[in-house]
């Protein structure tokens, strides 16, 4: 992992950054609890990929920036501002959801005020919006970036072409981010694409492109850090390609027994032990900080277990502008 110093941060955000990719990771955890105690319908995970979300997120502005992501960011919603109460909500389909009021599928995350856009289900669409957004971000010379995020089998979508190669054209406040696990479902890499390296795509749209280690936090908030500075600068999109691990199965449905299970790097655990190794925490603030984090979660689901479900009578409330019952 490389010197925090170097990249600019110091203890306190260290900290931060652990606190919220503990956060996610406990709540992907208790969702996965719910799902198989027969509670939740469906799960995706965001385990073994919360260090390039969080270290990502850390190196934006919040208040300015917007984000477009993907089903596995919840350690990047989480960051940006989305409450475990309103994962739960999500999670348990309930009337109080702020990204559908209960309709959507879960991990379809949006959130207006906190500058996270809306997303459908088919793969790498996302990727257009956060063009569209930067493509207007430029228009008003705003001092604003869009982000999107996606897995590596996503960028094989014709979208992710049409859509870097609009950045490259109109050389816009952009930056893309491979979150490369090496799976789309069951595909591994070598049956998804021919190239060695996805960053290298990125001088066909004449953009910057950068191949990191997704699993050190601290390389991300550097990389997104200097993707930032040369959008707002009028230097154009980034493309980076984030090396990660995802540690479940795809979801909640999926059997991954085509997989070997040993030697899987955990980004979490890595953290913890830089973290212990230059003294910035000790055992018992990790301790406390398992703690506080169980009982707000706790919290949450109680909350959205016994919230209401949305009513049959507004099943097409936001998804018609004007329904004619006549
Ligand atoms: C256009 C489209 N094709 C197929 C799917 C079904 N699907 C959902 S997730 C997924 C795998 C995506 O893999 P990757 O982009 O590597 O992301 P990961 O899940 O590994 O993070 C597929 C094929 C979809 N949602 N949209
Ligand atoms: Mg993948």
């Amino acid at each position: 992992m490389i010197d925090y110093k170097e990249a600019g941060l110091n203890a306190a955000d260290l900290k931060e950054m652990y606190r919220t990719m503990l956060l996610a990771r406990k709540l992907d955890e208790r969702m996965w609890l719910l799902n198989r105690a027969g509670k939740l319908p469906f799960v995706i995970s965001c385990q073994g990929q919360e260090a390039t979300q969080v270290g990502a997120g850390y190196a934006l502005n919040k208040e300015m920036d917007v984000i477009s992501p993907y089903y596995r960011d919840l350690a990047l919603v989480t960051h940006f501002g989305m409450t475990p109460q309103e994962t739960m909500l999500s999670a348990f389909a309930k009337r109080g959801d702020i990204s559908s009021g209960g309709k959507q599928m879960p991990s379809h995350f949006s959130k207006k005020e906190a500058n996270i856009l809306t997303q459908g289900s088919c793969v790498a669409t996302q990727l257009l919006h956060a063009v569209g957004a930067s493509y207007k971000f430029k228009m008003d010379n705003e001092e604003r970036v869009a982000v999107t995020t996606l897995g590596e089998g996503s960028s094989n979508q014709g979208d992710f072409h049409e859509g870097l190669n609009f950045v490259g054209v109109h050389n816009l406040p952009f930056i893309c981010i491979i979150e490369n696990n090496k799976y789309a479902i069951s595909v591994p890499v070598d049956l998804q694409y021919g190239a060695e390296k996805l960053s290298d795509r990125a001088i066909g749209y004449g953009m910057h492109g950068d191949h990191i280690d997704g699993n050190d936090p601290i390389a991300v908030y550097k990389a997104v850090k200097e993707a930032r500075q040369r959008a707002i600068s009028g230097e154009g999109g980034t493309l980076i390609e984030a090396m990660s691990t995802r540690l479940t199965a795809h979801s909640s449905d999926d059997d991954d027994s085509y997989r070997e299970k040993k030697n899987r790097e955990d980004c979490l655990v890595k953290f913890r032990e830089y973290l212990e190794s230059y003294d910035i925490a000790e055992e018992s603030w990790f301790e406390s900080m398992e703690q506080e984090l169980k009982s707000e979660i706790n919290d949450a689901t109680k909350h959205a277990e016994q919230a209401p479900y949305p009513d049959p009578a507004e099943t097409l409330t936001n998804v018609y502008e004007e329904v004619n019952n006549g």
